[in-house]
């Protein structure tokens, strides 16, 4: 599609790495059609219901033709489309498939940042035993399909934004590849909308200035630019040239650890709340204590019958992860909540502000 002329402008940075970025097709709803075939073939929305303001969470591929898109509201969807079937979601099941995939991934390489559920990058530039990216994408889609009975949809390509980009070029169910020598040609006519870190308010502020493509930036005159979008341009420039340096993140340091509960039966009065509260605790600082984790902050968090939700800090003087300590705090941050005044469906503690760095793996 695109033509080899453009090889000798090659960026340095291009030749540098392999990315794969890997993305499940209709996630929570290709699972849902899994576990309930009798959804096959009929328009399906992942969330919350129409009747009670929920939102949709994923919409499978024939509720897709009717426009029905995430985040929209489940009663435009019925709108949309009557025959749609609602299904809840399941996040357990969701996630023990996410974690079948990730150990797939993990195989290939231990250079892997998951970005949720169903979407990781994976840096396999060292990590190939002598194959082509390509092949280690296709190998990884069939593995995944042979595991799960779900598809994914993957891109490869010598960065992060570009392998997102590329995943997404032949979904569902395909792969993309984006070669060094075409990232030029491939980047002009890109919306700028499709950059990383480019919403709806900057895209809006981009038409406004008369910016649609790449190729309305990379062919502008640089100061006018500025003049027009400020910041924004130098920020830009790099992206439309298709260059994205950032790293395939393994680690990342954790900020807060904690529990929570939500109750059978909506609790109303005050000592059960304690009692739930100070199970909590023990369970946490046994946990704290086994991974050898203190923290200064310690929060509450309360969710009320209706939804709404809560919480109440307080920053000790120095950190801990005795529950002699921190359960004295919880019970006199309930005080400052409507506990006891209002039905509570949810209780939860987190430390945060952590003593020693901990570092984890996704
Ligand atoms: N999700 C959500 N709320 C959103 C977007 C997504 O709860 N606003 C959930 C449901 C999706 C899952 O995350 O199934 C993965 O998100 P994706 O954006 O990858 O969307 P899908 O996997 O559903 O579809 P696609 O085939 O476009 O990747
Ligand atoms: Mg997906």
């Amino acid at each position: 599609m695109f033509s080899e002329k453009f090889s000798n402008s090659v960026h340095p940075s291009l030749l540098r790495r392999k990315i794969i970025h890997i993305d499940m097709d209709a996630f929570y709803a290709s699972v849902e059609m899994r576990e309930r075939p009798e959804l096959v073939g009929r328009p399906v929305v992942v969330g919350g219901s129409p009747q009670s303001r929920g939102v949709v969470a994923t919409a499978n591929y024939e509720a897709r033709k009717f426009g029905i898109r995430s985040a929209m509201a489940c009663a435009k969807a019925l709108k949309l489309c009557p025959q749609v079937v609602f299904v809840r979601p399941r996040f357990e099941l969701y996630s023990s498939i996410s974690r079948q995939i990730r150990e797939l991934f993990y195989k290939v390489t231990p250079l892997v940042e998951p970005m949720s559920l169903d979407e990781a990058y994976l840096d396999v530039t060292e990590h190939n035993n002598g194959r082509f990216a390509m092949e280690i994408a296709a190998e990884l889609r069939r593995q995944i399909f042979e595991t799960t009975r779900l598809t994914a949809s993957a891109g490869v390509a010598p960065n992060k934004m570009l392998a997102k980009i590329a995943s997404d070029i032949n979904k569902p169910n395909g792969m993309a590849i984006i070669r060094p020598q075409v990232v030029t040609a491939f980047m002009r006519s890109l919306a700028l909308s499709r950059l990383p870190g480019v919403g709806p308010v900057t895209t809006k502020r981009l038409s406004d200035a008369g910016l649609v493509h790449c190729q309305d930036l990379l062919d502008g005159h640089a100061s006018l630019l500025r003049d027009k979008i400020g910041s924004l341009y130098d920020w830009l420039l790099p992206l439309c040239e298709g260059i994205d340096e950032r790293e395939v993140v393994t680690h990342y340091e954790r900020k807060s650890i904690g529990t929570e509960n939500t109750f059978a039966k909506d609790m109303t009065d005050v000592a059960t709340m304690e009692r739930e509260l100070r199970k909590l605790t023990l369970e946490l600082c046994a946990d704290l204590r086994a991974r050898d984790i203190t923290g200064a902050t310690v929060t509450l968090k309360v969710r009320y019958d209706d939804f709404s939700r809560i919480t109440r800090a307080r920053t000790l003087s120095e950190p801990t992860n005795s529950e002699d300590v921190i359960y004295p705090v919880l019970c006199e941050l309930l005080q400052k909540t409507e506990a006891g005044r209002r039905r509570v469906r949810l209780l939860g503690l987190s430390l945060s502000k952590l003593g020693n760095a901990v570092v984890e793996n996704w």
